[in-house]
């Protein structure tokens, strides 16, 4: 510990001074391991400790992955010299396009061990984890250098990992003080400043940090989440509008007039007054010019038989122009079977209704359980939710939640109001759906581009929580 202190100070690893942090926060303390890689003793010295701290804490593990990039090399050293296979994680956020997240071979149901050079808050390495459980790997111990004590190994627990730190960093500061490399008053300072700095871990994490472009590339994607997905990414919109509104005429010129705001247009098409089959390819013409999904409303409940004619069939044909439709889960899975049967063929999406936004709703609990893993066994037609917030940790799936307005509140008919920040940063949820909020506002564009700037401020600063 004295030799690996002592080195960690020499080539300067670690700093003394005032240094501000990602977070804004003024440290005297600043770690830089990326400097190791030009001293090859103490990267062995490190990998191996790295390795020794897992053998000794009995982990159990069939791949070795470092969270990027620090700890790239450490995990390659190890792996190599102890014939692990290993997994790199790719850590660009944008453009992936085909690119995998993940490059090595994963066989789905195995534990992944991962490695990373500090600790502070334990999000990196939550993300890290969070992009591997998307691969179906399991995620149970991470093995760090230094443990900066400041609520990472909490918040890591209470995601389901264990931290093994080869040293915290008031141990660090002992040693060092002992070998008479820094003072009593440093080390003071340092103490204090972990005691004042810690990261209040919420008790739990239910939203994802991960991008929707990074999620639109996980393997076994559905083909309606990923172009959802990009289009979300591309246009800078979690927002779908739910055009409720009774003539086919303004139904269109909605579609026209927010078009460039949405990512996706909800329909109710049965509370249309004058339908026709030419609204529907209008409507559906308009979605392509303007790259937005179309996501019928119809909440099919019934026998799979029933609905399937009730999505194929009938004056609406809803199959023919719907990317996207739902289902109660009250049926059990004959009504996503029958849907299936007509919708997957022709490449379109299924969401499952796990809560519903008005007051009373039986949607709780058991019901809701059950409803998500309706959606896991039939998840090559279901691609998410409609809910309050994030209620499954598939990272494929994603979760829409209407009952949304600038206001929390209600109608005097049971509906319940979330504003977008609460829905897409503290549910958790990916999608916000608004009706009312923009129909009712005399410059819907307007209305519909607050929305969206709205859900798309919650979305950046849900995901921009680094170390
Ligand atoms: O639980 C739900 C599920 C849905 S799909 N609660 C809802 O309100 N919806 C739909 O979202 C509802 O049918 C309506 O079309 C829209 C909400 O409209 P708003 O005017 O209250 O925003």
């Amino acid at each position: 510990m004295e030799l690996l202190a002592a080195e960690l100070h020499r080539v300067q690893a670690l700093k003394f001074g005032r240094f501000t942090l990602k977070s804004g926060i003024l440290s005297p303390v600043y770690f830089d391991l990326r400097v190791i890689v030009s001293h090859p003793e103490l990267l062995n010295q490190v990998t191996d400790r790295l390795y020794q701290t897992a053998q000794d804490a009995g982990v159990q593990y069939n791949t070795v992955c470092g969270v990027p990039y620090t700890a790239l090399p450490l995990a390659t050293i190890i792996c190599a010299s102890h014939l692990l296979p290993m997994l790199i994680r790719r850590k660009e956020a944008k453009d992936y396009g085909t690119k995998r997240l993940v490059e090595g071979v994963i066989t789905p149901g195995q534990t992944c061990l991962i490695i990373e050079d500090v600790v502070t808050s334990g999000s990196s390495v939550l993300e890290t984890a969070e992009v591997l459980r998307g691969e179906g790997l399991q995620v149970t111990d991470a093995i760090v250098l230094v443990d900066r004590e400041q609520g990472g190994r909490e918040k890591l627990a209470e995601n389901g990992i264990r931290l093994h730190a080869i040293c915290t960093l008031t141990q660090l500061m002992d040693v060092l003080q002992r070998l008479g490399k820094v003072d009593a008053e440093m080390v003071e300072n340092v103490r204090r400043f972990i005691a004042e700095n810690k990261v209040c871990a919420p008790v739990q994490t239910p939203r994802t940090a991960l991008s929707y472009s990074s999620r639109a590339a996980l393997s076994d994607i559905h083909p309606v989440a990923k172009r959802l997905f990009h289009i979300m990414e591309k246009k800078e919109s979690n927002l779908c509008v739910s055009a409720d509104v009774t003539a086919s005429a303004e139904l269109l010129q909605l579609a026209a007039e927010l078009g460039p705001s949405i990512c996706m247009l909800k329909t109710h098409v049965d509370i249309l007054s004058d339908f026709t089959p030419d609204v529907s390819s209008q409507l559906r013409a308009l979605a392509d010019q303007h790259n937005f999904l179309i996501f019928e409303d119809r909440k099919f409940a019934d026998i799979g038989n029933t609905v399937k004619h009730q999505y194929e069939g009938g004056i609406f044909k809803i199959s023919s122009w719907a990317d996207v439709v739902n289902v109660h889960a009250v049926p059990g899975p004959g009504v996503v079977q029958g849907l299936r049967e007509v919708g997957e063929a022709l490449g379109r999406g299924c969401l499952v209704i796990a809560e519903m936004s008005s007051k009373g709703s039986l949607a709780t609990g058991g019901y809701t359980k059950a409803a998500v893993a309706l959606a896991e066994e039939h998840a090559s037609f279901v691609f998410g939710f409609i809910s309050g917030g994030k209620v499954s940790e598939r990272l494929q799936f994603l979760h829409l939640t209407p009952g949304v307005q600038m206001q929390p509140g209600g109608d005097s008919l049971g509906q319940q109001y979330q504003t977008p920040h609460d829905v897409i940063l503290n549910q958790g949820s990916d999608i916000i759906i608004v009706g009312r909020g923009i129909l009712s506002a005399k410059k819907r564009p307007e209305a519909a581009e607050t929305y969206r700037r709205a859900g798309w401020e919650a979305y950046m600063a849900r995901t921009s929580g680094g170390e």
